[in-house]
C-alpha cells in the first residue's frame, strides 16, 4: 500500500485551506481576501453547474442583446455575469468590478465597500458554449488605492500591480487555476464534495514547448514577426522537429494546455485588428500574470505584457504567452524588426 498516496487521498487540501495557510505568510491579514475568494469560488461553482446543465435546462441560446464589444449574448454569459456580480458585491470586499459583459465599471455601494478590485471575464470562449467545448472565467483581483476616494483609476492599474489572478475552466472537469503571487495552483472541483481540491500543485509551465496555438485563419492580415514565427514553427531551420498547432480557440483553454504541456499561444495584432483582440484588464493581465508566476513569460509585440498602462475598461492588447525560450524567440523576432527600420 502507497502511504503517501493514500496520507494525500485523505487529507485533502481545498482551496479555502490553501488560502488560509497563504494568509498565514501575511501576519497583517484579516481574512478579507479569503473572503473574496471562497465568493469567487462560488460564482464559479453555479456557472460549473449552470454549464453543465445547460443542454438540459435549454438555457443555451441567443437572449437577444449584444454585450458592449457587439457579440451576440448567450443566456449562459447573462446569467454568470449576473452570478459573478452578485456574489462579488454581497462578499463586503469589492470596491470596484470590471465585467466583460458591462460598458461601465460597477462602483459598489459605500455601505458594502471592501478594499478589492476585480476585473473579470464571467464566460470567456463563448462561441463554444453551443458544441460543448471547453469555456472558463478568468478574473484579476487588485487592491484599492484609497477607500473613500474610488476612481477608475483603482482598476486601469499596470498589471505588475495586480495582488492575484485565477481562471476556473468548465470542461471535463472544473479546475480552477489560482496564483496570490507565490506561484500557480490547480485545484479540480470534486463534485460528489462540492469543494475545489488540490490537484495540480506549484504548476510550472515548460521552459520550451513543442506547441503552437494561433488563429491560423486570421495569417494573411498577420505582421512580419507572427509570420516568421509561425514560418520558424512548421519549417524549423536548426533540425528540430516542426512544432504541433493546437488551437480550441477558447482562451482558458488554450492557456491551460500551454501552462500543463508547454508551448506558446498568440494572438497577434494584424491588418484588420491592430490592437489584437484579446482585452487586457481581464484576459491579458490575469494569464500573464500566471505564465510568469508559473515561469513562463507574456509579451505584446513591444514589452512585458504586465508592464502595460491601460487607459480603457476594455482595451485590447496583442500578446504572445507561453514558455519562457518560445517567447524568448518571438521577442528576437520583433527586436531584430525594430532595429531594421
Ligand atoms: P470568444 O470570442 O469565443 O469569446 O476573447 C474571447 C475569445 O473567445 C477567447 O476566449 C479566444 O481565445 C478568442 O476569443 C478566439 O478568437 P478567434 O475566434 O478570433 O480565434
Amino acid at each position: 500500500m502507497d502511504h503517501a498516496a493514500e496520507a494525500q487521498r485523505t487529507d485533502l487540501m481545498t482551496i479555502t485551506r490553501h488560502v488560509l495557510n497563504e494568509q498565514g505568510r501575511h501576519p497583517e491579514s484579516r481574512g478579507d481576501f479569503t473572503i473574496l475568494l471562497s465568493h469567487i469560488v462560488l460564482g464559479c461553482k453555479f456557472v460549473a453547474s449552470a454549464v453543465n446543465k445547460a443542454g438540459l435546462a435549454k438555457l443555451i441560446g441567443l437572449a437577444g442583446e449584444t454585450n458592449v464589444q457587439g457579440e451576440e449574448q448567450k443566456k449562459l454569459d447573462v446569467l454568470s455575469n449576473e452570478v459573478f456580480v452578485k456574489a462579488l458585491v454581497s462578499s463586503g470586499r469589492t470596491c470596484v468590478l470590471v465585467s466583460e459583459e458591462n460598458e461601465e465599471a460597477i462602483f459598489v455601494d459605500p455601505a458594502l465597500r471592501g478594499k478589492y478590485c476585480v476585473c473579470f471575464d464571467p464566460l470567456d470562449g463563448s462561441s463554444n458554449i453551443d458544441c460543448g467545448v471547453s469555456i472558463g472565467t478568468i478574473f484579476g483581483i487588485y487592491m484599492i488605492k484609497d477607500k473613500d476616494n474610488v476612481t477608475l483609476g483603482d482598476v486601469l492599474q499596470p498589471g505588475t500591480n495586480m495582488l492575484a489572478a485565477g481562471y476556473c475552466m468548465y470542461g471535463s472537469s472544473c479546475t480552477l487555476v489560482l496564483s496570490t503571487g507565490n506561484g500557480v495552483n490547480g485545484f479540480t472541483l470534486d463534485p460528489s464534495l462540492g469543494e475545489f481540491i488540490l490537484t495540480h500543485p506549484n504548476i510550472k509551465v515548460p521552459k520550451k514547448g513543442k506547441i503552437y496555438s494561433v488563429n491560423e485563419g486570421n495569417a494573411k492580415n498577420w505582421d512580419g514577426p507572427t509570420a516568421k514565427y509561425v514560418e520558424k514553427c512548421k519549417f524549423p531551420q536548426d533540425g528540430s522537429s516542426p512544432k504541433s498547432l493546437r488551437y480550441i480557440g477558447s482562451m482558458v483553454a488554450d492557456i491551460h494546455r500551454t501552462l500543463l504541456y508547454g508551448g506558446i499561444f498568440l494572438y497577434p495584432a494584424d491588418q484588420k485588428s491592430p490592437n489584437g483582440k484579446l482585452r487586457v484588464l481581464y484576459e491579458v493581465f490575469p494569464m500573464s500574470f500566471l505564465m510568469e508566476q508559473a515561469g513562463g513569460q507574456a509579451f505584446t509585440g513591444k514589452q512585458r505584457a504586465l508592464e502595460l498602462a491601460p487607459t480603457k475598461l476594455h482595451e485590447r492588447s496583442p500578446i504572445f504567452l507561453g514558455s519562457y525560450d518560445d517567447v524568448e524567440e518571438i521577442k528576437a523576432l520583433y527586436a531584430s524588426e525594430a532595429s531594421a527600420v
